[in-house]
């Protein structure tokens, strides 16, 4: 990896990624790609930053000659609850966009991240210690679209040598951007509610595990899958990866050791927990242990206490 793109980079993933590889690559080879959002400052400062609508595929072929690059990190999607809301536009951004990536990178040698997620997984999928070889039914549009991303991007691979690589994120919980849309969103939405108002509304029910990572983890994921020598991948797309598995009463009752008085409750959502219920409980992901050296840092107990670290001070200044 020696230039890089990043699409997606105002989200809740590509807002800390782009940070870690400018540092690890140098601020001038890290191309961030935002489209809507108004970028965080960051992005602007260490590096360049560009508009660009992944959809339009001239748009991504003519930023990929301008800057020479020969690495996308491709996180620009829509999120779960979102796709669900207006599936068409999920397609369209979810899948097109992805195709017009997938695309550029066969003619200008491009290597591709793709972050697939335990949305792959359906109702008729082992929901305990889920296989990563498996059956993957999804019924939902942002499913559909992952399950159909990871068959694209192998088939780039197989068919024209194109070097894509991808996990299947869980939750991701972290503290400088706000996740836009996912069904997982609560395990975010909670710390912020804890430290400002000690009390939160959970909209999945009591005994909802899903399988959750702290974004530091989710970084190192993408950053090592990456660099790892090729010749030792069995898999590319896409390897399960975890941290942790709770249900959102698990999580509150390790907030409450950090904030006491910290209250919660609920009030489901059914389009939101109808997704919870289609996806593991909790994925095997020793696959990617094997191949690749995944390692999470992050348990439930040193996240919370590291969130609400930094969080309290991000809220107070
Ligand atoms: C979502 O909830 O949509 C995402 C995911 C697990 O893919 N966080």
């Amino acid at each position: 990896m020696k230039r890089i793109l990043v699409t997606g980079a105002t989200g809740q993933i590509g807002s800390e990624l782009v940070p870690a590889l400018r540092k690890r690559y140098g601020g001038d080879n890290v191309i961030a790609a935002g489209h809507k959002k108004a970028p965080q400052q960051s992005l602007i400062k260490e590096g360049t930053y560009i508009t660009l609508d992944v959809t339009n595929p001239d748009s991504v072929n003519t930023v990929a000659q301008q800057y020479q690059i020969d690495t996308i990190f491709h996180l620009a999607a829509l999120l779960s609850a979102v796709s669900e809301k207006n599936p068409q536009l999920a397609w369209k951004v979810n899948m097109d966009g992805l195709f017009n990536i997938l695309e550029t990178s066969r003619e200008n040698g491009c290597a591709v991240f793709f972050p697939s997620s335990i949305g792959a997984f359906g109702p008729n999928t082992p929901r305990d210690d889920t296989p990563q070889d498996t059956l993957q039914r999804p019924n939902t549009m942002y499913g559909v679209c992952k399950v159909s991303s990871e068959l694209l991007c192998n088939y780039y691979y197989t068919r024209f040598g194109v070097d894509t690589r991808g996990v299947r994120y869980p939750g991701l919980i972290s503290y400088e951007t706000l996740p836009g849309g996912g069904t997982t969103d609560y395990a975010v939405e909670i710390f912020y509610q804890a430290i400002l108002e000690k009390s939160y509304t959970c909209f999945l029910k009591q005994g909802t595990y899903l399988d959750m990572m702290y974004m530091p983890d989710a970084i190192h994921a993408a950053i090592k899958l990456m660099e790892t020598d090729a010749s030792r991948l069995k898999h590319r797309n896409a390897f399960n990866i975890t941290a942790m598995s709770f249900a959102p009463e698990e999580l509150a009752i390790s907030i409450k050791k950090l904030i006491p008085d910290f209250e919660m409750n609920y009030a489901i959502d059914p389009v939101r927990q109808a997704i919870a219920d289609s996806w593991p409980r909790h994925m095997d992901d020793r696959v990617a242990k094997e191949e690749w050296g995944w390692e999470p840092q992050f348990n439930l107990e040193k996240m919370t206490t590291d969130m609400i670290e930094r969080l309290t001070k991000k809220l107070a200044s």
